[in-house]
């Protein structure tokens, strides 16, 4: 019997857990500008909220003039925009941090990109007219329940500060690759929040409620926040804008070569401005060699595509490193700034290969 009697192999989800659904996306396998829905992570803390697909509406109320409902319809026809988005789990590569920290052990794959098309949150708040007071934007999900070390039951809601909520790229997307965004990443409607990461980026949107104070939800006032030392929750800061950082897809990690020319390949992404420079490394960072960076792929905020020949002749085992650079002169440091939770981690990639 031979191989093409079976149909092709195809990359799938790696479980982390399924009640809620937490599942990587095989980013090493991901050769596409965009992630095909199958294959793209799924992050919930919650599970699936039930929630009638054929009556939706939309409703906007707090701190405005007239409070609103919209239709999908309406919202549908309002002026569109499509935008390629990275979205990245701030708990992307939880799991190299040292010492180690509790929560969901991703690895290198709670991260996807594609194009989500929506209307900009400001042109539906522009028609409710904003008070004077108005200060933040919270966005609820259908969702809800009990989350470990948070009292009570509580939908998934975030807010966004008035300024990040009125970015012209801040959309109430509506299509996923030019398809109904998939139930399971948030139909019918999903806030899409360009550079932040993605817990930010609400599902199921039940409803939008401007307010005149700050919101403490637990999702932001204890869940999504940096507490910098072990022992005391001094000096923290709310989890928002993405880390510069970049992941090697091409060789795997502990993969065992053939000496000779092999391609280096990988993907870097920033939450601020564009990446400028990709370094990599083959000697475990006593040299770098700046990497190409696929032109057409700085457009909008997904993440580039990079590479790197080399040259390896000499037989022996080998530490790759990658180090991403950003327009804002953001570099991956060697180790990550450590925290209680593991969010934002972004120490240069790393994977080690053996040449024979
Ligand atoms: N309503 C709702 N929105 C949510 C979440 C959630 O649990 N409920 N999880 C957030 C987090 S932490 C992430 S990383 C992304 C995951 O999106 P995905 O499942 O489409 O990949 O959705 C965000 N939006
Ligand atoms: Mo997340």
């Amino acid at each position: 019997m031979t191989n093409n009697e079976f149909p092709i192999s195809k990359p799938y989800l790696k479980t982390k857990s399924l009640f809620p659904e937490n599942q990587e996306t095989p980013i090493s396998f991901i050769e596409r500008d965009s992630v095909d829905h199958p294959l793209f992570y799924r992050r919930n803390h919650f599970s699936y909220p039930r929630l009638s697909h054929h009556n939706y509406w939309l409703p906007i109320n707090g701190a405005i003039k007239k409070p609103k409902i919209f239709s999908l319809k309406e919202i549908q026809q309002l002026p569109a925009k499509t935008i390629k988005v990275v979205l990245e789990c701030s708990g992307n590569k939880r799991k190299f941090f040292k010492p180690p920290v509790f929560g969901e052990q991703w690895g290198n794959g709670a991260i996807s990109q594609g194009y989500w098309k929506g209307v900009p949150l400001r042109i539906l708040i522009e028609k409710t007219e904003l008070k004077d007071d108005a200060k933040e934007v919270i966005v609820v999900g259908y969702d809800f329940g009990k989350n470990p070390g948070i009292d009570g039951i509580h939908h998934f809601a975030r807010s966004l500060p008035l300024e990040k909520a009125l970015h012209p790229d801040t959309i109430i997307a509506y299509e996923y690759n030019q398809k109904p965004i998939p139930f399971k990443h948030g139909y019918p409607l999903r806030l899409i929040v360009p550079g932040w990461y993605a817990m930010a980026s609400v599902k199921w949107i039940q409803q939008i409620i401007v307010t005149d104070s700050k919101f403490d939800g637990p999702f932001q006032s204890m869940e999504y926040v940096y507490y910098p030392y072990k022992d005391s929750n001094h000096d923290s800061a709310p989890v928002t804008i993405m880390n510069v950082n970049s992941t090697i897809q091409k060789p795997h990690n502990g993969q065992i070569l053939d000496s000779g020319k092999h391609m280096i390949k990988g993907i870097a992404w920033t939450g601020m401005g564009t990446i400028q420079m990709l370094e990599v490394s083959t000697d475990n960072g006593q040299t770098w060699s700046k990497a190409a960076i696929k032109k057409d792929h700085h457009k909008g905020y997904g993440w580039v595509s990079w590479f790197y020949e080399w040259s390896a002749f000499k037989k022996g085992e080998y530490t790759i490193l990658s180090k991403a650079t950003d327009s804002y002169n953001r570099s991956q440091p060697m180790s990550p700034v450590w925290n209680q939770k593991g969010y934002g981690y972004n120490g240069v990639d790393c994977i080690r290969v053996k040449v024979e």
